[in-house]
């Protein structure tokens, strides 16, 4: 090499080296970002959370702190929803299913059976469809950044296992506080509550309701089997969480600012996504370890239950738009035929 070359390639590595700093000094503001969540520290939500706080804080050079704040500490997902909206929280992940009353297509995630395996989920919710529903959320006063996965919900009670569909009759069941759930478990014979999900341990362990559904997860790491006996496989719908920030809020960061959440959000999706499918993986061995009872359904008793619960398909398109339901099911059908 000679002299010339020389001194350029170290102007360019020390330019290289300097870069970041200037445009850190310049383009990040110290920030406090509170990102609320529902479930506890020990969650799946939980550790996905920790994961995007250390992200953002390393990609601002310590400019931006993310304080990730659990167990609905800042309140349940509605309550926080409305803070985000009004420019007093920052950012929270929550179901997609309390969203609904805010922006209504997002009803579509709330379709028993609709998605059934992983790389479907993955596709759907990162392709086209997903984006679509999520970019409604900006005339609200809302900004979505990345789908996480909650995922498939089976069915706890504290009653009797779950074996035929009958067995459901009177349970009371608590669901997200959501329309399509409360009708989709009406339909199935039982008595169906809503109610935010920071209540729901005690009102399990009072019996002011008798079950719940949610993913294994959830049911780990909220403990739910030391008050739930039965345990029923039934996958009835596969849900999401997404990551909001207010658009108050949002709207005043630099774009460099907004790279850094969006980069660490989808970090955080990637690691979630995994983690999420490798607990979910063990849990049916742990849950029983637990005590719980654990049992599947016969394939005609799935069968039964999934055309009872396929009624709703109806309410849903009519409360989404069939335009928005047909694209959905023919982005589907272009998914699995991808395999
Ligand atoms: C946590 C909830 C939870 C959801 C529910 O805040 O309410 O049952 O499944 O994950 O969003």
């Amino acid at each position: 090499m000679n002299l010339v070359r020389r001194t350029l390639v170290a102007t360019a590595a020390a330019l290289a080296l300097a870069a970041p700093f200037t445009s850190i000094a310049q383009d990040f503001k110290p920030r406090l970002i509170r990102f609320g969540y529902g479930l506890n520290e020990q969650s799946n939500q939980g550790r996905a959370a920790k994961v995007f706080a250390e992200q953002v804080e390393k990609a601002s050079g310590g400019k931006m702190k993310l304080r990730a704040i659990g167990a609905a500490a800042l309140g349940p997902d509605t309550q926080m929803q409305q803070a985000l909206i009004g420019g007093a929280q920052e950012m929270m992940v929550g179901s997609t299913a309390t969203l609904v009353g805010i922006t209504k297509e997002m009803a579509l995630w709330d379709t028993p059976f609709l998605i059934s395996n992983a790389k479907e989920a993955d596709a759907l919710l990162d392709g086209p469809i997903g984006d679509k529903i999520k970019a409604k959320l900006q005339e609200k006063g809302l900004v979505g950044l990345v789908y996480w996965e909650n995922g498939f919900r089976n069915l706890t009670n504290s009653k009797r296992p779950v074996v035929k569909m009958e067995d459901l009759s009177g349970i009371k069941l608590r669901v997200m506080q959501n329309n399509v759930f409360l009708e989709s478990f009406k339909t199935l014979g039982t008595n169906a509550v809503p109610m935010a999900f920071s209540e729901l341990f005690s009102a399990l362990e009072t019996n002011t309701v008798d079950g719940q559904e949610n993913p294994f997860n959830t049911i780990l790491s909220s403990k739910f089997y030391e008050v739930q006996k039965y345990l029923t496989v039934t996958n009835h719908v596969y849900s999401p969480w997404i990551v909001l920030a207010s658009k108050k809020w949002w709207d005043q960061l630099s774009a460099a600012e907004q790279k850094v959440l969006l980069d660490a959000a989808r970090a955080s999706r990637d690691f979630e996504r995994k983690d999420t499918r490798e607990e979910a993986a063990r849990a049916i061995t742990d849950l029983k370890a637990k005590g719980m009872q654990v049992n599947e359904l016969s394939p005609a008793e799935a069968a039964r239950m999934r055309s009872k619960l396929t009624r709703v398909y109806a309410t849903i398109g009519s409360e989404i738009g069939m335009d928005l339901w047909n694209e959905a099911q023919a982005e589907l059908a272009r998914i699995r035929a991808k395999k």
